[in-house]
């Protein structure tokens, strides 16, 4: 085998391990996406969790019935009227800390039934569906 030959032979390997690589690594990309869901279930509690910034995210959950539930709403440098957050279904009216987060009780969610939060203007709001 002569020199050129195994230089070839060494960068073929090479750009072959890199694009094996760079697929893995976009495998893992997705995997993560997948387990950035706000629903949570630990400890035979479900913890749904909502980041109010200029709105909620996600604007519609869909989380399981028959489960303790509590909701985490995520605050984090909020100045906006999504801090002041009414769960009507829950009893619960708040101004929420500006960063912070408030763990809210919603009980055990009966399937076929939704609640839906809102900010003290009615202007934003997310609805969680209990399936
Ligand atoms: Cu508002």
């Amino acid at each position: 085998m002569n020199k050129t030959a195994s230089i070839i032979i060494t960068v073929g390997l090479i750009i072959g391990i890199g694009i094996i690589l760079w697929g893995g690594r976009k495998v893992n990309n997705n995997a993560t996406t997948k387990t950035i869901s706000n629903v949570v279930i630990k400890d035979g509690i479900q913890y749904i969790t909502i980041n109010a910034k200029g709105g909620y995210i996600p604007a519609v959950t869909n989380a399981k019935s028959g489960i303790t539930t509590k909701l985490i709403v995520k605050t984090n440098g909020t100045y906006d009227c999504s801090a002041s957050l009414v769960v009507r279904p829950l009893n619960f009216q708040k101004i929420l800390p500006q960063t912070g987060e408030t763990v809210i009780d919603a009980g055990i969610p009966v399937a076929g039934t939704s609640i839906q939060g809102i900010c003290g203007m009615g202007m934003y709001n997310f609805v969680v569906d209990y399936h």
